[in-house]
């Protein structure tokens, strides 16, 4: 049969051995016949070879595809004039330049991989990000190939009156046989990856946005028709992104129009494609009643995200995948920027480390602990990482620490203009950034290149007489697969030096003749080993390192519970203040897990419980604040903090400090709930957001109390609430109380929202995280539940991610029950969709870090997985490099 399939052998694809590509397309034209069950697509290259390539031959990238014809310059070619393999169609022979049409069939139906054209409900779109183009038709599926392409769709007007790709519309048509046609024409080069089309019966709500230049764009959103009523918080998200990145960036918008579609079936949380955003729908559509806060802020940050992609993606791209964090640590920085912006910068910081922390630093220290540009890969779909996006951007945030703001926006300035419609490299970037500010980065170059997270050793002495304080700073960086040894790096540690009461010193070194007028200053350590002398100090002051987070490093420093509860109060930095109070909890929690583990009385200092008193009925502090002051650090972060990860320890403690904070706090919790649990019109706004958030964490300590009545408390907010917030807020802690009122209030929920995707997506999500005994059988259960659909990514997440990833205790169950089940989860998934079954495999990334028996269970499971037939290349990799 004239199919191709996909590669057999999973191969190594290394950096070293990029070279430029042998053929360059000026100008792609492509003719959809859309059907669900056969496509038809005719392809048109310009080619011609490219005078920087190795005068190779022609090679194109196709796989799942069915060959009809291939012409080359209107000349049809027989089967021996061509060579195919799994995944390649090569020509020998072509002349400089060429026309070549191809015709190839594909089957969106059957693709449950969701990568190239499928199907999702109603809806026909693609995905093709990173390599799912060459499942649509063959091409030279390289970011490094940039064409302008023309897409003509055809399809039954009735099914699909809808039909989008990217660009700008440019002829319609009806035909007799019932069915109609778009042509789109892109403008702008770009790689195959960008391309998108989508056709549906769908609701559009539009809107518009004049330019900075005058210009006006024409805003679309597109859902099912159920959903018309949730497409106002992303298109407002949308106009204040396009409007931030004029403000901030310089960057304006280049086409007519720009296109957003919701689909429920996405592997990841959307898609950049030009001017034709795909969203998972989950990361889309909100309305109060059916989304909280936390959606609310997502959707906002992550329409910001696609949006800022088309400078930063789009008009300059990526030369080859290990490039991938070019676009998106640059483009999570952007958003990351923009959502401080629309909403509080404190908390955005705190939320973005708290994520940083307890996710990339697990990778960092685990067996796929790679760097930000990544030297090999077997399937580049696993390297949509924590490390490529939230270490990438802290990355870029240093670059802006040492530049400045202003000479960060040159630099950007300089990079946008020097490389528009280019496919470039992290060094061209970083070059940019150089050329602009008259830098040297070239030891800073190594943040792209060395994996695992460096750990900054500080060391503090006050000599009273000579009232000089030494600030030493070390580096080292532990070994990461196939990097033993580390070289230093440039690390920007913004500190500040605090008096006892509270107030700034003054920050002046021993080479200096004045301080610097700030309260905050920046020491580059570029050694292994530097001291830094701070004179003129009367008193000996209290040092605050690291403000803002200002490099993604593991500090250590010694400090007792008085330095660290005084920090918590004192410190100018609300980011500081933040992490002082969770590094109290985690070393007062870390001594509690040691007693637990002899069997000693557990003992929680007062100096805690007085200094989260203070924080609680502090009026001062924005709520937003309080609130994560008052959460304590998860399971998975603290057994990040342990050799040997004791889950059931860490379990018991937590619960025993919960309910001891709640005890003692009674009062206060109470107190503030009550003032917060005002009736008001929903809106999304920090302040309301905020108020939300502290009244949820009362409650939550209310709950753990035990008192009867704050059940009650809780189910009356359930019933009161005009907010998703607010419900699933108390739903969350029902779910943790057995008794006849839990399953009460899991089955009203289900009732009243089982119409609404997203909704029972969290509806599985609090079953998955339960804390009682009964969780992975509720889970196993859940999975034949006509709610749940293995084929659909976020019931897979909601339900198995969940239940694998936030619910250590049962996870880990010592009978290895939980470990199974993922095994047997991940191969089944496997046979439908890799990317997802591969992701689900991180639950397994800190194996190492537990007890041998567990270790030896985790073991088994995966050395089950390993053994199994016909495994992906995306499962395959990962398993390989846990298990080596
Ligand atoms: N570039 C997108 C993420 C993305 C990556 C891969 C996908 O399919 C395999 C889909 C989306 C972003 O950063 O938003
Ligand atoms: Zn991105």
């Amino acid at each position: 049969m004239n199919i191709a399939e996909a590669p057999a052998q999973p191969q190594i694809t290394r950096l070293d051995d990029y070279r430029a590509p042998d053929y360059l397309i000026d100008t792609v034209s492509l003719e959809f016949e859309l059907d669900a069950s056969e496509t038809r697509v005719s392809s048109k290259l310009k080619m011609r070879r490219n005078p920087e390539g190795q005068g190779g031959p022609c090679i194109l990238n196709g796989e799942y595809l069915t060959l009809v014809s291939i012409a080359l310059d209107g000349k049809t070619l027989a089967g021996n004039e061509y060579q195919r393999t799994t995944d390649t169609l090569l020509l020998p022979q072509v002349p400089a330049s060429f026309e070549l049409e191809v015709v190839t069939l594909i089957h969106p139906d059957q693709n449950t991989a969701l990568e190239g054209l499928y199907h999702s409900g109603a809806i026909l779109c693609t995905q093709c990000e990173a390599e799912g183009f060459r499942r649509i038709t063959y091409y030279p599926d390289r970011p490094d190939v940039m064409a302008v392409f023309t897409v003509t769709l055809i399809a039954d007007a009735k099914k699909w009156p809808m039909l989008l790709a990217n660009g700008n519309r440019q002829a319609s048509g009806e035909m007799e046989d019932g069915r109609h046609w778009v042509r789109w024409h892109d403008p702008h080069p770009k790689p195959s990856y960008l391309f998108a089309l989508v056709a549906g019966d769908l609701y559009c709500q539009q809107d518009q946005f004049t330019t900075m230049s005058g210009r006006q764009v024409l805003l679309e959103i597109y859902v099912d028709p159920e959903n018309h009523n949730k497409c106002d918080h992303a298109l407002n998200s949308l106009k204040q992104a396009m409007r931030w990145d004029e403000d901030v960036y310089g960057r304006e918008y280049d086409l007519d129009v720009f296109m957003i579609v919701a689909v429920n079936d996405f592997n990841m949380g959307a898609m950049e494609n030009k001017g034709l955003n795909i969203f998972n729908a989950a990361c889309v559509l909100a309305s109060p009643e059916t989304a909280t806060d936390a959606d609310f802020y997502t959707i906002q940050s992550i329409v910001g995200h696609e949006y800022f992609h088309n400078w930063s993606g789009n008009r300059v791209t990526c030369r080859d995948w290990f490039q991938l964090s070019l676009k998106e640590g640059f483009t999570v920085l952007r958003d990351q920027q923009f959502s401080a912006d629309m909403n509080s910068a404190a908390v955005q910081r705190i939320d973005d480390v708290d994520q940083l922390r307890s996710m990339q630093f697990a990778e960092d220290a685990g067996p796929m602990a790679h760097p930000v540009r990544p030297d090999s890969y077997i399937e580049i779909s696993n390297f949509y990482t924590v490390t490529i996006y939230e270490k990438g951007a802290e990355v870029v945030g240093m670059l802006k620490t040492l530049t400045g703001p202003e000479g960060f926006r040159k630099g950007t300035d300089l990079y946008f203009s020097r490389h528009d419609g280019q496919a470039v490299t992290t060094d061209d970037f970083v070059k940019a950034i150089e050329d602009a500010n008259q830098l040297d980065l070239t030891q800073f170059k190594r943040w792209y290149s060395q994996a695992g997270t460096p750990v900054l050793i500080v060391e503090a002495h006050y000599d009273a007489d000579k009232q000089v304080l030494e600030l030493t700073l070390r580096q080292s960086c532990p070994a990461t697969p196939g990097q033993p040894e580390k070289q230093p790096f440039v690390i920007p540690v913004a500190m500040g030096l605090l008096s006892s009461s509270g107030a700034s010193l003054p920050l002046q070194l021993d080479t200096e003749t004045s301080a610097v007028d700030a309260e905050t200053r920046v020491l580059t350590l570029t050694e292994q080993s530097q001291t830094f002398r701070f004179i003129h100090l009367t008193e000996e002051p209290v040092v605050s390192v690291l403000r803002g987070f200002s490099a993604p490093v593991k500090v250590k420093f010694e400090r007792d519970n008085e330095t660290l509860a005084f920090l918590m109060a004192h410190d100018r930095d609300s980011f500081n203040r933040w992490d002082a109070g969770q590094q109290l909890l985690i070393q007062i929690m870390l001594r509690m897990v040691e007693q637990y583990q002899s069997d000693k009385t557990l003992d929680l200092p007062e100096i805690l419980l007085d200094r989260l008193q203070h924080v609680l009925d502090d009026p001062s502090i924005d709520p937003a604040l309080v609130a994560r002051m008052l959460s304590l650090p998860s399971e998975n972060y603290l057994a990040a903090q342990m050799t040997i990860a004791d889950v059931d320890a860490i379990h018991a403690v937590r619960k025993y400090v919960k309910q001891q904070i709640a005890q003692r706090l009674k009062a206060g919790f109470n107190t503030r709930y009550q003032a917060l649990n005002q009736a008001q019109v929903y809106e999304f706004n920090a302040s309301q957001m905020a108020q939300r958030s502290l009244k949820n964490v009362c409650l939550g300590y209310l709950m753990a109390t035990g008192d009867p009545m704050q059940t009650q408390r809780c189910l009356k907010q359930m019933k009161q609430a005009d907010n998703m917030t607010d419900l699933l807020a108390g739903l969350r802690l029902m779910v943790d109380q057995p008794g006849p009122e839990r399953e009460h209030a899991l089955r009203a929920f289900y009732e009243q929202w089982q119409h609404d995707r997203q909704v029972v997506d969290k509806w599985l999500t609090v079953q998955a995280v339960s804390d009682l005994p009964d969780a992975l059988f509720r889970v196993k259960a859940l999975l034949k539940h006509p709610a749940f659909s293995m084929k659909n990514p976020n019931n897979v997440r909601a339900l198995i991610g969940q239940f694998c990833r936030n619910n250590p205790v049962h996870f880990h169950a010592k009978d290895g029950s939980g470990y199974r089940f993922l095994a047997e989860q991940i191969l089944l998934l496997d046979k439908l969709n890799p990317q997802v079954a591969a992701r689900q495999l991180g639950a397994f990334n800190s194996w190492r870090r537990y007890d041998a028996e567990r270790q030896a269970l985790m073991k088994k499971s995966l050395s089950d997985i390993a053994g199994a037939q016909d495994l992906s290349a995306d499962v395959y990799e990962i398993v390989n490099k846990y298990l080596a």
